[in-house]
């Protein structure tokens, strides 16, 4: 296996943010095009290198809690019964700009809020997996690793992470080995990868060769130090690395305006607004509401698919009336539990930018 960051095959209008490793995201308007994202517009969250694997020499090991550990070629997995599943992967980082924009977050990655795609996932469901190797009433996590290369605080490793042993049950919890109908891409995880869908993309582990029922949380840094959510007051040097924050699992209600653009200059009159909307995994969204006067008055979007799905996001066009005074878009969404967004970046904003669900507010300038 060798380790290389050749330019996967993407969108010519793909935007890279970083290239080694790799990272990158679509243009937002491309994101409203198309409800299910293509492979080659799909955004990118890479830590490491993407490793080249032989589809022959592969072997998923699964191990720790189990009566029963179990090494399994690519055939034997696709021995277990083929379910597809139409999820959106978000990053726990997307929409870290706006939190920039209040105060300097180093060393992360500047995402606007493209770090977002929607796919329909292929595989086998990974609780047939375990059950098969006959996991341990004691398991409580099931942890996954990868083979790729990252390389922090000068150890190099594979990236990892871990979920409750009751989400690794949950029917759509996949071991994942195709993308919107053909072969998982090297960049998106090639041969096998994990997809948790409702939880943050760090969750579901690319190049994955590695499962292990356990007692605790996986020990890999990506769980156990970073995608921790910390408090608004909480910086780097103050915290107990540790104990402090809280391991971050599930999405947060989330809706982001696509079009227009941030700085766009309009011009007065009726105007159309895109973008998407995220739940939080058990409860449909309800509304999607755009105001150009500051949240006085809000006009209701209508969705652009009837899709039901808890996975998927719901992508959603409002009417919107500006003039000259408009200065800011603002988007929020509310789910049929009732819940809705925290309306300020201020409220959520931590150092290392995570989990941004605040109000999404557009700055633009109206001018005839
Ligand atoms: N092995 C491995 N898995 C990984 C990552 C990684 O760097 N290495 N990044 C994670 C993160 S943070 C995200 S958001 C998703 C992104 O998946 P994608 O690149 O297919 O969009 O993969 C996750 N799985
Ligand atoms: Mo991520």
């Amino acid at each position: 296996m060798t380790g290389s960051n050749q330019q996967p095959e993407k969108h010519p209008d793909f935007v890279f943010l970083t290239h080694e490793p790799m990272n990158g995201s679509p243009p937002m308007p491309f994101l409203v095009q198309e409800f299910i994202t293509p492979v080659d517009l799909f955004f990118i969250r890479n830590h490491g290198t993407v490793p080249q694997i032989n589809p022959d020499d592969f072997r998923l090991t699964i191990d720790g809690l189990v009566n029963k550990p179990l090494e399994l070629t690519l055939d034997a997995l696709r021995q277990f019964p083929h379910v597809e599943v139409m999820a959106t992967l978000q990053c726990a980082g997307n929409r870290r700009q706006e939190l920039i924009d209040i105060a300097p977050i180093p060393d992360e990655i500047a995402w606007g809020g493209a770090a977002i795609s929607t796919a329909v996932w292929g595989g086998i469901r990974l609780r047939d997996v375990l059950i098969a190797a006959g996991f341990d009433r004691k398991a409580r996590h099931i942890a996954f690793s990868g083979v790729d290369e990252v390389e922090r605080k000068e150890d190099t490793f594979g990236f990892g992470g871990s979920i409750p042993v009751e989400k690794a049950l949950m029917p759509e919890t996949l071991l994942v080995y195709e993308m919107n109908g053909e072969p998982l891409t090297p960049v998106h995880g090639y041969p096998l990868r994990v997809v948790v869908p409702g939880y943050i993309g760090a969750r579901s582990v690319k190049w994955l060769t590695r499962i292990t029922a356990q007692a605790e949380p996986s020990s890999n840094y990506f769980q156990r130090i970073a995608y921790k959510l910390f408090s608004p007051n909480a910086t780097p040097e103050s915290v107990d690395w540790e104990h402090d924050g809280i391991m971050m699992g599930e999405n947060s209600l989330n809706a982001v305006i696509c079009y227009p653009g941030d700085n766009d200059t309009l011009a007065p009159g009726e105007i159309s607004v895109m973008g998407y909307a995220l739940g939080d995994g058990y409860n449909q969204i309800e509304k999607v509401e755009v105001s150009g006067d500051s949240g006085r008055s809000w006009s209701r979007a209508t969705f652009l698919t009837d899709n039901q799905d808890l996975w998927a996001w719901r992508l959603w066009e409002a009417r919107l009336q500006i003039d000259i005074t408009t200065t800011h878009i603002i988007a929020r969404a509310t789910d049929t539990a009732g819940n809705s967004q925290p309306r300020d970046t201020q409220e959520i904003w931590n150092f290392k930018g995570y989990g941004n669900n605040a109000w999404h507010r557009l700055k633009v300038q109206v001018r005839i």
